[in-house]
């Protein structure tokens, strides 16, 4: 009996390797007798030893490693430490961060017996039968050849289904990967997979069929990594409209992810679009940058206004959860630029805003402008981009600080409602996110901050620096370039901050939270004679409607129950309240109202100047508004 032992190690445990999976497969399909294959899947946090250990155990005659940016050195001190114990055992070596840098890795590592570069399905599975079984070495004569040890670029034209069907019920609630299509057609300098094959589709009835069973074990998602899944439009419309259909039939919960490029989105296309259940689909767009000079220099293909009209329509539907990416550092990219980038993007009202950092991959045209434009990246993986002559070590640093911030209170939807208000409050929304960034840094400097300690750095941020925005002279607050929607608070600091104040409760409750931090302005601290009439007439209405649940009281500055996006958390009743799964979303993420809707929503309502007093149920991870009563303004000047 001979053993192969192949060893995916992910980024993190939600993650899963395809790469790997796709070798085995084929290595299960030559139905060799006496082959044993062990696969075993293991992140990068894991301790070295243990893995070491889960290695050693097996004894295998071959170990083939899967090397990625962010493995690829935890790969090697495995390799040369395990060839010292079995030193008559064979280390193969293939996967994008081997393949990009292969000659120089084999020089450097001589306990690797081969590296096989390029996409490894076949060549790897011949390598190690023909390694293994000699009389049944076939159509890679040189594998048996001990001085080759490079395998050169492989194109595979089909590729098998790489998940078994306990994998599928195991990794339900990770994320699993597809690949409906290999290669790019576009060819940005700072990427891999422009700088190789082209772009290679499986049959769309396979991917149909593989889908279907997929879906049957009802994955909490499933990632395209198609490059560009739109670059071929009509086989995108046929699969999201299977999809979509599909969807309509069954009950799933899948969400599914896709590179796309917005440009390319057809009429037809959105109107599918639209369709779809909102949950459904997740897209992720890359703008990168929107400065044309830098696009130049990337080759990268972008029309801002069509770009602009897409992105609005699509994000309109408020029904796929959108992302768009920005790369901080690319060559001729100044700190400015890059600021104006992301407020383009942040215009354009992402779910999430991806700030990623520029990585010098080995073998990428980029890397051949690094001298001239003086970019000094990590000298070991992921081969970051610390300075250039455009921007400073300094200012790359800063621009990091604030991506985590962006992460922490936008991306994470947590503190949606907040956020978003804040945001809405210039014309250039980064500004604010700049300004949240130094202030925490300023504050509390770089300690950890716990998320409950998270909703009073944002009630300090209202009250400590945005409230002060209201406060000043009229020239003062020219300046600092408010919207339409700011201006309304020019002179009203105090309006500013109960309407704050009250979005922040919202996403606070939304959490599942409980308490009476100290920065509520809540019915409970402020309670009179007047409200506590209209808290026994509401009570009274509940009881008549068989409601019997602890209820909880706050006034806040609009109606709840109006709130775009709050529609689904209105019970009325006990059996709704009992079966809260009919309220809350059931697929893999709830997808956020536009930006403009909450701003044009709150416009309208604090114009009005009227307070409401609001009774809901707190559960988790949400609440459910119960009843609702206009107070008239003069019951309670300090609540109001
Ligand atoms: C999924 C993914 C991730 C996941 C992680 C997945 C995981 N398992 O942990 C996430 C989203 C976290 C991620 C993050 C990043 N990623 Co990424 N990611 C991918 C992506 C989209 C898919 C990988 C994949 O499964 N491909 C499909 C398989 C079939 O192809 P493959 O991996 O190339 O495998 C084939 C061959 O390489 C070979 N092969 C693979 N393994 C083996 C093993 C042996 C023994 C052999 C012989 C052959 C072989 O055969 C396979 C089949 O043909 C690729 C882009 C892409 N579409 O491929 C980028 C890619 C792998 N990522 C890349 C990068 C740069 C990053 C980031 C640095 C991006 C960033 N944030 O700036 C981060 C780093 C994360 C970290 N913690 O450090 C680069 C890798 C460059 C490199 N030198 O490794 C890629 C190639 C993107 C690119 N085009 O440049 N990524
Ligand atoms: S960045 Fe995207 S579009 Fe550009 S070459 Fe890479 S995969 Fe293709």
């Amino acid at each position: 009996m001979k053993k192969v032992v192949l060893l995916a190690l992910n980024s993190s445990y939600s993650h899963t390797n395809l790469g790997l999976r796709y070798i085995r497969e084929k290595l299960k399909n030559t139905e060799i007798e006496n082959l044993e294959i062990v696969f075993i899947e293991k992140t990068i946090n894991e301790p070295w030893l243990m893995l070491f250990d889960s290695l050693l155990k097996e004894q295998a005659d071959i170990y083939a490693f899967s090397c990625y940016i962010w493995n690829r050195e935890l790969i090697e001190t495995l390799s040369i430490n395990l060839k010292r114990i079995y030193p008559e055992t064979k280390i193969l070596w293939g996967g994008p961060d081997a393949s990009s840098q292969a000659q120089f890795l084999l020089e450097k590592n001589p306990q690797v017996d081969a590296i096989i570069s390029g996409e490894g399905d076949s060549v790897s599975t011949n390598w190690i039968i023909s390694n293994l079984f000699l009389e049944k070495a076939f159509d890679a004569p040189n594998t048996l050849n001990p001085n080759t040890r490079l395998y050169a670029d492989s194109e595979e034209l089909n590729w098998a289904f790489p998940y078994t069907d306990s994998e599928l019920q195991e990794l339900n609630d990770r994320i699993l990967y597809y690949e409906g299509s290999r290669g790019c057609a576009f060819k940005c300098t700072y990427c891999l997979s422009g700088n190789t094959f082209t772009a290679r589709h499986k049959p769309l009835n396979e991917v149909l069929a593989e889908l279907i069973h997929i879906i049957s074990f009802n994955p909490r998602q499933l990632k395209f990594i198609d490059r560009t899944f739109n670059s071929d439009p009509e086989r995108a419309f046929l699969i999201w409209q299977f999809l979509i259909n599909k969807s309509e039939e069954l009950n799933f919960r899948t969400n599914f992810h896709f590179e796309i490029a917005a440009e390319l989105l057809t009429d037809e296309q959105l109107d599918l679009l639209a369709t779809a259940k909102p949950g459904l689909f997740q897209f992720e767009i890359g703008a990168q940058t929107i400065n044309p000079d830098v696009l130049k220099l990337i080759r990268r293909p972008f029309h801002p206004e069509k770009f602009k009209s897409i992105v609005s329509r699509l994000r309109s539907f408020e029904n796929i959860h959108i992302h768009l990416d920005l790369i901080a550092g690319l060559p001729g990219e100044t700190l400015k630029s890059q600021m104006e980038s992301a407020d383009y993007l942040l215009n354009l009202d992402p779910n999430m805003l991806q700030m990623g950092f520029l990585k010098i991959l080995p073998n990428t045209p980029i890397k051949l402008e690094c001298d001239k434009r003086q970019m000094v990246y990590q000298s070991f993986p992921p081969y970051e981009i610390l300075q250039s002559d455009q921007i400073s070590a300094k200012e790359l640093m800063a621009w990091r600080q604030v991506e985590s911030v962006v992460d922490i209170y936008y991306n994470s939807g947590q503190y949606f409602y907040i956020m978003n208000m804040l945001l809405g409050l210039k014309e250039q929304p980064f500004q604010i996110l700049l300004e949240l960034s130094d202030f925490i840094e300023r504050e509390y400097g770089y300690r950890k901050i716990s998320q409950n300690e998270r909703y009073s750095v944002l009630a300090n941020f209202i009250n400590a620096q945005i409230k002060q925005y209201f406060v000043s002279d009229i020239d003062t607050i020219n300046n600092l370039k408010l919207s339409s929607f700011g201006k309304l608070f020019s002179q009203k600091p105090d309006l500013f901050e109960t309407v704050a104040i009250d979005l922040l409760k919202i996403d606070y409750f939304k959490q599942g939270m409980k308490s009476f931090p100290d920065w509520f302005l809540s019915f409970k601290q402020n309670k009179d004679e007047s409200l506590n009439q209209l808290q026994e007439e509401i009570q009274e209405n509940l009881q008549k409607a068989n409601v019997r649940q602890r209820i909880r009281y706050e006034v806040f500055s609009f109606p709840l129950q109006e709130l775009p996006g709050l529609e689904n958390l209105i019970a009325f009743n006990k059996t709704e309240l009992d079966n809260e799964k009919s309220l809350s979303f059931q697929g893999a993420g709830e997808v956020q109202i536009t930006r403009q809707r909450l701003i044009h929503y709150l416009t309208k309502e604090i114009l009005k100047n009227q307070k409401y007093l609001v009774a809901f149920q707190l559960s988790n991870p949400s609440f459910y508004i119960l009843a609702e009563k206009k107070i008239n303004s003069h019951i309670n000047k300090k609540v109001l």
